[in-house]
C-alpha cells in the first residue's frame, strides 16, 4: 500500500470509530438501527459528525450534513462520508441520505454494513451510478476491529430485518439447581435486587414484551419500562412509547390483570404457534422483542427455534424441586444437547448474568 492509501486508511479507521461511538447513543429500541456518521474533507479534516436518535428523527448522514459549518460546506465537495451503514435510499420518514450526500458533493463513501431493508436499499449502487466511489470499510483498509465493532452494533437489528421477526431475547431467573419456583409455586424473589432491576433495565431495549397467559395468572406483571435504560446507548428516550406488552396463549386475560392497564399498548395473541406472532410483531415494526415468562412459552420458542439470545440470571439458592426454567426440548441424549457461545458475563450481587446465543448466530 502506498503512504496515501494507508494515510488514509488511518484516517478512515478513526472515522468509522467514531461514528461507531456516535450511532452507540442513539436508542435500539424504536424499530430503526443505530447509525453515525462522519464527514471528512478532500484532505481527510473532519468537518462534521451525526447519529440517527431514532425513528421519524434524522438520519445519521443528513445530521451530519447540518451540522457542518455553513462556511465550509465547500470542503464538501470532493469529500468523504464515513457511515456505519448504507446510506439509504427511500423517501420514508426523512429524505433520502444518498441524494443528499451527492448533492454536498461527496466524492467517496465509505460503509460498514449493507442495509438489509428492502425499501431503503440502493443507495450505494445509486451513488455509484452518479460516479461515486463507494466502498466497504474492508475494501477501504478500516482496522478489522473497527468494522467489526460497527457490524456489531447493527447485528440484531440486520438479523432481525433480513429475517422478517424480531431478534428475540429470552430471560430465565433461576435457582442454581435450574429452579424458577419452589414446591409450591412461589417465587419471590429468586434473583437479587440488582439482577431484577438489570432485567428491568433490559425493557428499555426492545420495542416489545412477550409472556405467556400462564405467567399473566401466576404472577400479574405490569410489563412496563422506565425511560432512558442504562443497558446500550441513551436507552429509552424520555419522550419514546413504552414497549408493546404482548400475551401469548389461548386462555383469557382476566379484566384486571396489571398487563391491561398502565402505560402504552397491549395486546393478547390467542395462539401458541409463536412463529406466526413473531411476524405478526413485525409487521407491527417491533425489531427487538424480550420473551420474559414462562417455561412453557420458553420451551415452545427454544423447541422451534426461535430464541436468539438467551438471559440467565442464576442466583446461589437451592430448592431441589419445584418448576424447572425450560420443559421437554426432546433432547433425549447428551449428544442431542443444544451448546450455545456466552456473548457477556456479569456479577449481580450474589448472582450470575450469562447471555448466550445459538452457534449460528
Ligand atoms: C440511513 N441513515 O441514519 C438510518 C437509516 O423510517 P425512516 O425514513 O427513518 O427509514 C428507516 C430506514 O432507513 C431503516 O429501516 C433503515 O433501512 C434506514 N436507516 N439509513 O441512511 C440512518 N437510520
Ligand atoms: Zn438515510
Amino acid at each position: 500500500m502506498s503512504t496515501i492509501t494507508t494515510t488514509r486508511a488511518a484516517t478512515e479507521s478513526a472515522a468509522l470509530d467514531r461514528a461507531t461511538d456516535l450511532a452507540a447513543r442513539g436508542p435500539q429500541a424504536g424499530g430503526n438501527p443505530r447509525v453515525g456518521c462522519v464527514l471528512l474533507g478532500a484532505r481527510g479534516e473532519v468537518l462534521a459528525e451525526g447519529y440517527h436518535r431514532g425513528a421519524g428523527t434524522a438520519h445519521a448522514e443528513a445530521d451530519a450534513l447540518s451540522r457542518v459549518d455553513p462556511a465550509r460546506r465547500g470542503k464538501l465537495v470532493g469529500g468523504t462520508a464515513v457511515v456505519t451503514l448504507e446510506p439509504c435510499h427511500h423517501t420514508g420518514r426523512t429524505p433520502p441520505c444518498s441524494r443528499a450526500l451527492h448533492a454536498a458533493g461527496i466524492a467517496r463513501v465509505v460503509t460498514a454494513t449493507p442495509d438489509p431493508d428492502t425499501r431503503a436499499t440502493g443507495g450505494s449502487s445509486w451513488l455509484r451510478d452518479q460516479g461515486v466511489e463507494v466502498l466497504t470499510a474492508r475494501a477501504a483498509g478500516v482496522d478489522p476491529a473497527v468494522v467489526a465493532r460497527a457490524e456489531a452494533l447493527t447485528h440484531t437489528w440486520r438479523t432481525a430485518v433480513r429475517r422478517s421477526r424480531p431478534w428475540l431475547v429470552a430471560k430465565t431467573a433461576t435457582t442454581l439447581d435450574g429452579r424458577v419456583a419452589a414446591a409450591d409455586g412461589t417465587s419471590r424473589w429468586i434473583t437479587s435486587a440488582e439482577s431484577r432491576e438489570h432485567a428491568h433495565a433490559l425493557r428499555a431495549d426492545v420495542d416489545a414484551i412477550l409472556v405467556g397467559t400462564g405467567t399473566v395468572l401466576a404472577d400479574d406483571p405490569a410489563l412496563t419500562a422506565r425511560p432512558g435504560g442504562p443497558h446500550t446507548g441513551a436507552g429509552r428516550p424520555a419522550a419514546a412509547p413504552q414497549p408493546l406488552r404482548v400475551v401469548v396463549g389461548e386462555r383469557p386475560v382476566p379484566q384486571d390483570a396489571r398487563v391491561r392497564h398502565g402505560a402504552g399498548e397491549w395486546v393478547h395473541l390467542a395462539t401458541r404457534d409463536l412463529g406466526a406472532v413473531l411476524e405478526e410483531l413485525h409487521r407491527r415494526g417491533v425489531r427487538h422483542a424480550l420473551l420474559e415468562g414462562g417455561p412453557t412459552l420458553l420451551t415452545a420458542a427454544l423447541g422451534a427455534g426461535l430464541v436468539d439470545e438467551l438471559h440467565a440470571y442464576v442466583a446461589p439458592v437451592l430448592l431441589g424441586t419445584g418448576a424447572g426454567a425450560v420443559g421437554d426440548l426432546g433432547v433425549r441424549t447428551i449428544a442431542d444437547a443444544l451448546r450455545w457461545r456466552t456473548v457477556s458475563t456479569l456479577r449481580l450481587g450474589e448472582d450470575l448474568f450469562l447471555a448466550a446465543r445459538p452457534q449460528t448466530h
